[in-house]
């Protein structure tokens, strides 16, 4: 019922040391390249840099912080990039300036940005750092007054004066100084607006992750002067911690080259992330679930047989519900491209615990179970038989499996990371159950970040767990999710919390509930965001309860108008929309909305619709709305 080990030294105090020594080390190797998305037609040129020049990059951006900025260390600044590495020389920089960088979404050029404003207001940085063209494109009458009045360097203002600045400038940056308990990231958990909570990544949680995801996955320390070293190659964004922890730390904290492409350019053509992998000859990459499921649904075997994986020796995947049905189409769709079963490494982590938890062994099938689904709605992970990924697993007898007979196919995400203990927890009663018992899953660790950015309250909540008979000195991460363990290995279940996470992107229900709200005012008495679980993961299903005096024959335009806001303000669309009568949605006695109950009500066909849309594609980029 618990895995632990124990913690192990890292090489290096903070990523500003790292970089530092590997730029002396390796100046020549390719450390970063950006295909943006016409270089993969030829049209457009890749960008890259070697670990020499991102170091002379970001040592020059960082001297310009201090110096025309007054920022002090500790200060917080916000990071507002587009696709492309100029993010990485603003976030390096941080580091190196002893700034706590803020990863932030996208900018939107002329658009208000509110979830930049709320970070703002939250964190109160003392800069902002973009580049030059998204400076210019920023409409400031469109952002908070705060947010404004920030002061804005671009990284590329003056490349060619900045890396012609001496060596001996290093002396204004004291590496020294850097304590390993120090921030060395500020991780928005993505989504609320409403209520912004930073998550206090030091040092050395961010060193330790870096070290558990190295051993856990067998990734090898590249050489000094050999050309093998490991290539990772990634479309996740960077404002996203398995974008920038484990598609970018990662492959530098190994003296690797980290090869990145915006998420669009993947979305628009999956084939150019698999491309991309063939073409560069990648060893890792990963990305949630519906990115594998994209590409089978996306690319057909003729496509795939063009590909060369065979060079592919990790392929993650984690951040949302994992699909058994979709590892294996992916392997069967790529098998004559070289890609195997056992690349697959599911995993289970979280910004609160800096990334990773739990993960597979890389080299080994993922493992399956299969559980009856009506003992796991009553918390029991009752297996009705196990298997591998690529195994041929026979049907199972009838008399195993309770009720209607239905299993639930369930993907292990491992074991513990190696300095991680995790453990299942009844949360009522805070005791750890048995296995194949389902709880909560909590976690203890070297890399579980100390808490949210000036939420004593929440923090004590979410990070302050004890258990009923254990030492209160011990404090463990509550992390929401449910799940249960067997044979070592962790399964997730479910959610407590009722977030929503569509494509790997967490979204926090009462954002969308409040879009739907705003747009429809009176009319909509409740409304509840919600995930149901479709053919390939979650989706997002509202139900809203529209007034009597609403006409029928409005409904349809009323669910275009709901699906155009979430569009734009979250950049999701709903799967699923319905309208009920009001009192057609489950309260609380205290009148919130049960968002868990609503979910269970939807999925079981129970909640009575006065008009219902369904979308019956997974995907649909193309559809209007
Ligand atoms: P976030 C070499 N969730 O999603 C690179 N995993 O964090 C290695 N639900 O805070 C990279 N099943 O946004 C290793 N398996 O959301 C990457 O997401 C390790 O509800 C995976 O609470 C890291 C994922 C990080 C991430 C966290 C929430 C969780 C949970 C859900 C994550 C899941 C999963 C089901 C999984």
């Amino acid at each position: 019922d618990s895995t632990t080990h124990e913690p192990h030294e890292t090489r290096w105090k903070s990523l500003a040391h790292l970089l530092v020594d590997r730029a002396a080390r390796h100046p020549d190797r390719p450390a970063l390249t950006f295909l943006p998305d016409d270089s993969m037609d030829g049209a457009e040129a890749e960008q890259a840099l070697t670990y020499a020049e991102l170091h002379r990059r970001v040592r020059a951006v960082a001297l310009r912080l201090v110096r025309e900025t007054g920022a002090v260390p500790g200060d917080r600044a916000m990071l507002l990039f587009p696709p492309g590495l100029e993010f990485m020389i603003g976030f390096m920089a941080c580091e190196m300036a002893r700034l706590i960088p803020v990863p932030t979404s996208y900018p939107k050029p002329g658009r208000a940005m509110p979830r930049l404003d709320t970070s703002v207001a939250d964190c109160q940085p003392s800069v902002l750092i973009s580049d030059q063209e998204t400076i210019a494109g920023i409409d400031s009458n469109r952002l908070s007054a705060e947010t404004a009045a920030l002061p804005m360097v671009a990284t590329d203002a003056s490349i060619q004066e900045d890396l012609a600045r001496p060596d001996s400038l290093d002396d204004e940056l004291p590496l020294g100084e850097i304590e390993s308990t120090d921030l060395a990231l500020l991780q928005y958990t993505s989504g609320s607006t409403s209520d912004p909570k930073g998550v206090m990544v030091s040092h050395a949680n961010l060193l330790s992750n870096l070290e558990s995801i190295r051993q856990a996955f067998g990734i090898e320390w590249s050489g000094d002067d050999s050309d093998d070293y490991e290539r990772g190659l990634f479309w996740l964004p960077p404002f996203h911690d398995m974008g920038l922890i484990g598609g970018i730390l990662e492959p530098l904290y190994v003296g690797g080259h980290a090869i990145l492409m915006s998420p669009r350019s993947f979305l628009a053509r999956p084939m150019r992330w698999l491309r991309a992998i063939s073409d560069y000859k990648a060893t890792i990459s990963g990305a949630p679930n519906f990115a594998y499921q994209l590409c089978v649904d996306r690319i057909d075997a003729a496509q795939a047989d063009s590909l060369d994986l065979s060079g592919w020796e990790l392929a993650f995947c984690g951040a949302e519900p994992i699909n058994a049905d979709t590892l294996q189409q992916f392997t069967d769709r790529f098998f004559n491209a070289g890609f195997r079963g056992e690349t697959f490494c599911p995993c289970y982590g979280l910004a609160e615990a800096t990334l990773m938890a739990a993960s597979c062994r890389s080299g080994q099938a993922p493992r399956l179970l299969d559980v009856d689904k009506d003992e796991l709605a009553h918390g029991r992970g009752i297996i009705v038989r196990q298997s591998s990924l690529g195994e041929t697993v026979p049907e199972a007898s009838q008399a195993s499996v309770s009720g209607d007979g239905a299993v639930r196919r369930l993907v292990s995400s491992g074991r513990a990371a190696h300095t991680m203990t995790v453990l299942v927890v009844e949360p009522d009663a805070r005791r750890v159950q048995p296995d194949g018992e389902i709880g909560e899953i909590w976690l203890a660790g070297p890399s579980v970040a100390s808490g949210y950015w000036k939420r004593e309250e929440v923090t004590a909540e979410v990070f302050g767990a004890t258990l009923a008979d254990g030492d209160p000195a011990e404090t463990f991460l509550r992390t929401g999710d449910l799940g249960f363990v067997h044979d070592g290995e962790v399964y997730v279940s479910g959610r407590r919390k009722d977030l929503v996470i569509l494509r790997g992107r967490n979204l926090f229900p009462q954002d969308i509930e409040a879009t739907v709200k705003g747009l429809l005012q009176a009319n909509v008495l409740q409304c509840a965001a919600v995930a149901t679980t479709g053919r390939t993961g979650d989706a997002l299903t509202i139900a809203a309860e529209v007034s009597r005096h609403v006409d029928s024959e409005e409904l349809p335009d009323i669910v275009r108008h709901i699906r155009r806001a979430i569009i734009d303000d979250h950049e999701v669309d709903a799967r699923q929309v319905l309208i009920t009568r009001p009192g057609g949605i489950p309260l609380t006695t205290s009148g919130k909305v049960q968002r868990q109950q609503c979910r269970a009500m939807i999925e079981a066909g129970e909640l009575a619709a006065r008009y219902q849309w369904n979308r019956n594609r997974f995907i649909d980029d193309s559809e209007s709305v």
